[in-house]
């Protein structure tokens, strides 16, 4: 039984300090409830008492010597395993950092942002509204009727025959004065929607800014201020402004707005296409009926109001051609801005 138990020995040292060695195989071979040295240490019942606790010792010595052989060779293991990793994964700090790409608000959002800024700066509060509106609101209410040529120009999607997409954000300056009683200081911007085939200046979805002012006593004069502390901030302090009639069936009187080019200063260029003027928006004094309308009365109250078409604004500042870039969300057109 003692040269069974040293050829026990014998062997698992060999094993286990052999290269690539299974450390747990060779752990249930020799200690396991089937291995090796188990089955002798069952079969020392046969054994005379005097032998008995002779064997018994070695066996436990051999049991110890090969635990702990077992134990060193998994510890060399691991620590040959780490240094494996520590070198194959070894991390370059002089390495350039990965790009990291941080995003920016859209065009539009940025030129609106900008214009609702300067209203602010001047007293006015933001209104919003629903996007699907009433025939009433969108129509009706700013003096457009029904079969008015204003609803060929002005033509939107619609709903229902009385629920349609708005085709302006004035809608939202009617309920403001529904509700509120003047002096009102409002602009209202948002997306708006016209039944117009896509081309390089029209999409069925565009964005606006509408302004409305009204109190007692508000003139054209403080239409024109307005607006030019408006285009001056915008677009820069020598920019002066061109007033050209015009008609709107909600103003009355009502005139479109030029801006004198900011790229030439008036002379003529490609930006202004040799005019020296940039059409940005349009504007008036609300017509008196519309007032009426919204519960307002036209002889103690008057007002002024105001739209320019953010699309218009960012291609014009911006120098973009085609509208329909803005709605195509490729990034190399869009990281310029
Ligand atoms: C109320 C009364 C009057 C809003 C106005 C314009 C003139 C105008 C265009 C600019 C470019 C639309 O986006 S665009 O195509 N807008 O020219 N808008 S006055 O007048 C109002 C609004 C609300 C109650």
């Amino acid at each position: 039984m003692k040269e069974k138990l040293n050829q026990i020995r014998e062997e698992a040292l060999a094993a286990i300090s052999a290269e690539n060695a299974d450390l747990e195989q060779i752990r249930i071979k020799y200690l396991g409830k089937k291995g090796e040295l188990t089955a002798v240490l069952r079969g020392m019942g046969a054994l005379s008492a005097e032998e008995r606790p002779i064997i018994g010792q070695i066996a436990n010595e051999v049991r110890t010597e090969i635990e702990n052989s077992l134990s060193s060779a998994t510890q060399a293991l691991k620590e040959k395993e780490l240094q494996k990793k520590l070198i194959e994964e070894k991390i370059d700090v002089t390495m350039p950092a990965a790009d990291i790409k941080v995003g920016k608000l859209h065009p539009l959002t940025q030129i609106q942002r900008r214009i609702e800024e300067i209203f602010i700066g001047m007293g006015f509060s933001i209104a919003e509204g629903p996007e699907v509106e009433l025939d009433y609101y969108n129509f009706q209410a700013l003096n457009i009727p029904e079969n008015h040529p204003a609803r060929d120009t002005q033509d939107t999607f619609y709903i229902t025959e009385n629920i349609l997409l708005r085709s302006q954000t004035s809608p939202v300056q009617v309920r403001t004065m529904e509700k509120q009683k003047p002096p009102i200081r409002i602009i209202s911007p948002g997306r708006v929607y016209r039944s117009d085939a896509v081309d390089a200046t029209h999409s069925p979805l565009f964005h606006q800014v509408e302004g409305l002012v009204v109190d007692k006593g508000i003139t054209m004069g403080d239409l024109k201020g307005m607006l030019e502390t408006f285009a001056k901030t915008l677009f820069g302090d020598e920019t002066r402004l061109r007033f050209r009639p015009h008609h709107f069936p909600f103003t009355e009187p009502s005139a479109e707005v030029d801006v004198s080019c900011f790229v030439c200063g008036g002379k003529g260029c490609r930006v202004c296409k040799n005019e020296g003027w940039i059409e940005i928006l349009g504007a008036g004094m609300v017509h008196p009926f519309v007032l009426s309308n919204c519960g307002i009365d036209p002889e103690v109250y008057s007002g002024f109001a105001f739209g320019v078409g953010i699309e218009r604004v960012a291609m014009t500042k911006y120098g973009i051609d085609d509208m329909r870039l803005l709605y195509e969300n490729d990034m190399r057109f869009l990281e310029q801005f």
